[in-house]
């Protein structure tokens, strides 16, 4: 009997399930970086999660949610949950970390609390950021989280990839009046199960609120739950409780109403779309016979709309109607 070397991957993922923190921060980067070995990597671990439970976090710059997600991280540790904080930045390889000075003063009391935190780019995953992130809070289910926070950085366009890789998903914003206008803008109203109007120590929260409540009376009732609007002041630790009891309930509720499944549901029929059409797209790319025959028909005269519409009925001949 010959003994196959083991390969890197499986290395990586002997560290993975021994706990080896290292290990998890390489896996994160094999998916972040969209590396050769990360899809036998998530092949591996897949089946080992959906324990952890995922919380997205956005909202506009500077309202507060590294604030927010300081406290409740904090909190879920002390009540002995282990938990792991994923920071979204579409930025950062452009400014190279700049803007993550405060991330990194408030990562070491996090660390103190065995918080395990970690910022993200897209740079080079398939993808984009929501699958980058969706694949890193897989890993981080499987390593044992029972806490997961996916948070947005500064000025982006995370916002909406924070909602597709989360079971429930959080809107910070402020009493500022242009936090509304620039949360609808950026699609949050649709995205949001709970609002926070954080800096409630400010003037106008509680007009802000009643503003949020207007808006959110607006939606069709098939829209699910309407998310409710509490007022905090994380700087202060003031009404965190609350944001998080109120977290709580509706896990609960979507738990028991069976939302939570289905969004799982829908989460990973739309991972699995989207690995096949990469899957698809590069087998395609080199295919030396398809290149012949594609090479043909337009030498015969055919239109190139013609000659793909055949080759994507063959390819999918096996599906039927
Ligand atoms: N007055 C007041 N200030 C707060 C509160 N929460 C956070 N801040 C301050 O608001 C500023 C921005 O807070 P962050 O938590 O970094 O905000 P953020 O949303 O994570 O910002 P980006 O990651 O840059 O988008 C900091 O100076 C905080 O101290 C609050 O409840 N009240
Ligand atoms: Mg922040």
């Amino acid at each position: 009997l010959v003994e196959r070397p083991a390969s890197a991957v499986e290395e990586l993922l002997e560290g993975f399930r021994a706990g080896r923190i290292g290990a998890l921060a390489r896996a994160i980067s094999l998916v972040e970086n969209g590396s050769e070995g990360s899809g036998e990597l998530l092949s591996a671990i897949d089946a080992r999660g959906g324990k952890a439970w995922r919380t997205g976090v956005t909202g506009p710059p500077g309202a507060g949610k590294s604030t927010l997600v300081d406290v409740l991280a904090k909190r879920w540790a002390r009540a002995g949950r282990r938990v792991a904080l994923l920071c979204l930045d579409p930025t950062s390889a452009l400014t190279g970390g700049a803007l993550l000075g405060d991330r990194v003063r408030m990562d070491r009391s996090l660390q103190e609390h065995g918080v395990f935190a970690r910022s993200m780019a897209s740079r080079g995953s398939l993808g984009g950021l929501a699958a980058a992130a969706g694949s890193a809070a897989d890993l981080l289910d499987a390593f044992g989280f029972a806490e997961v926070i996916l948070e947005t950085v500064g000025v982006g366009q995370a916002d909406v990839d924070v909602a597709a890789a989360a079971d429930l998903t959080v809107v910070v914003l402020t009493p500022s009046s242009g936090d509304g206008v620039q949360a609808m803008k950026a699609g949050l109203m649709e995205v949001a199960d709970l609002f926070v109007v954080n800096k409630a120590d400010l003037p106008g929260a509680e007009r802000m609120r009643e503003d949020l409540e207007g808006m959110l009376s607006l939606r069709p009732a098939s829209a699910g739950p309407c998310p409710p609007v509490l007022l905090c002041s994380a700087l202060h630790e003031d009404g965190v409780a609350e944001v998080a009891d109120a977290l709580e309930a509706r896990r609960d509720a979507d738990r028991e109403a069976g939302r939570t499944a289905a969004r799982r549901g829908r989460r990973a029929r739309a991972r699995v779309r989207r690995l096949v059409g990469e899957g698809l797209r590069e087998r395609l790319a080199a295919l030396p016979a398809l290149d012949r025959e594609v090479e043909e028909a337009l030498r015969r005269g055919e239109r190139p709309e013609r000659v793909a519409a055949r080759i994507v009925e063959r390819v999918l001949g096996g599906f039927g109607e």
